[in-house]
């Protein structure tokens, strides 16, 4: 008899080439200079968008909350054939709470890049469920395509919450859809929660809060490179600008550099003009239509959905 639950780890070696300097250089060498919004994520950063979800105008993180809150548990009895729950990019472990709570599943594996943040949570987690196996795997998300091979019995189900899907452009969403669709399997089930496309004024304060955290937000990343890559940026040039993007049906965020001016990055150096921007993140919000698109461009059906009563964000339980 044992009060905690039984915990295996796993270390996914991933091609280490991560070269951050090299890809940083690269998307400043572009015309529209873009750097990836996953630099947006040190501690400081992590920090800021936990205060974006609780800002009054960022209303995903809450109504998802809802969402799962008042459906947990038919959402639980709808995957209750399955028997491993697998989460990429789980962080902390939080919002799979409200599906654990409810005694689904029997097995959980949490697929989580930094692993102090992926022991800690588990830790928790084996402590809080000691009826489940948690099999813990540190590793890329966006790479990993197959799991340790003891888990191959099992019927699979992965949960891609908080809309992170919204974050790649359509092909690389349907790429890494195609890719969740191998980790779970034929028979395999994605449980996946998306922004909903809706009025622009509503998506605009969403991204440009009275308060300024997501400005905060978008300009840490300078600072994150500095000590990161030790680059140059001196963020007085810059700021922030978030806008609906209505044909793409997208939020862009970018850092507008206000003057002219040349930035050491690596061993090189980036020229900056007047009113040109670094394009930061792209967020996603799909009508049911797109999602559609998506779904099934991935070797997905879509089975049943579950949304606020406003439909400001939306579960959609996937099969193959
Ligand atoms: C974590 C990608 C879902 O796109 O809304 C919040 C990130 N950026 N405010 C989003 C974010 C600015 C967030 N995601």
């Amino acid at each position: 008899f044992s009060t905690e639950s039984l915990v295996r780890f796993y270390q996914v070696a991933g091609e280490d080439t991560t070269d951050h300097c090299h890809q940083v250089l690269d998307g400043l060498q572009l015309e529209q200079k873009t750097i990836s919004p996953k630099y947006f994520y040190d501690e400081r950063g992590s920090e800021l968008f936990d205060q974006i979800t609780r800002l009054p105008e960022y209303y995903p993180t809450r109504t998802e909350q809802a969402i799962l809150e008042l459906f947990g548990a038919e959402i639980a009895q709808a995957l209750d054939s399955e028997t491993l729950l697998i989460e990429p990019g789980s962080g902390g472990c939080q919002k799979v709470r409200e599906l654990l709570q409810h005694r689904f599943p029997a097995a959980y594996a949490p697929i989580e890049i930094s692993g102090d943040y992926l022991k800690k949570a588990v830790s928790r987690l084996s402590r809080e469920y000691p009826d489940m196996d948690i099999h813990a795997i540190c590793a890329d998300f966006t790479t990993l395509n197959r799991l340790p091979g003891e888990l191959d019995g099992e019927k699979r189900v992965a949960f891609f919450p908080g809309s992170t899907i919204g974050n790649f452009e359509p092909e690389k969403a349907a790429g890494l859809l195609r890719n969740f669709a191998e980790l779970v399997g034929d028979d395999g089930a994605l449980l996946l929660g998306v922004d909903t496309l809706k009025d622009a004024d509503v998506l605009h304060a969403a991204y440009n809060d009275a308060q300024g955290i997501t400005a905060e937000f978008n300009l840490n990343m300078l600072d994150h490179l500095n000590r990161l890559i030790g680059a140059e940026f001196d963020r007085r040039y810059f700021h922030h600008e978030a806008f609906f993007n209505e044909t793409s049906e997208r939020i862009e965020m970018h850092l507008r550099c206000d003057r002219a001016h040349s930035v050491k990055v690596g061993s090189r150096t980036v020229d900056f003009q007047q009113g040109e921007t670094i394009h930061t993140e792209n967020s996603y919000k799909y009508s049911p239509e797109r999602l559609d698109q998506l779904v099934s461009r991935a070797g997905f059906e879509r089975q049943q959905s579950w949304f606020d009563d406003d439909q400001q964000f939306g579960f959609h339980l996937l099969k193959r």
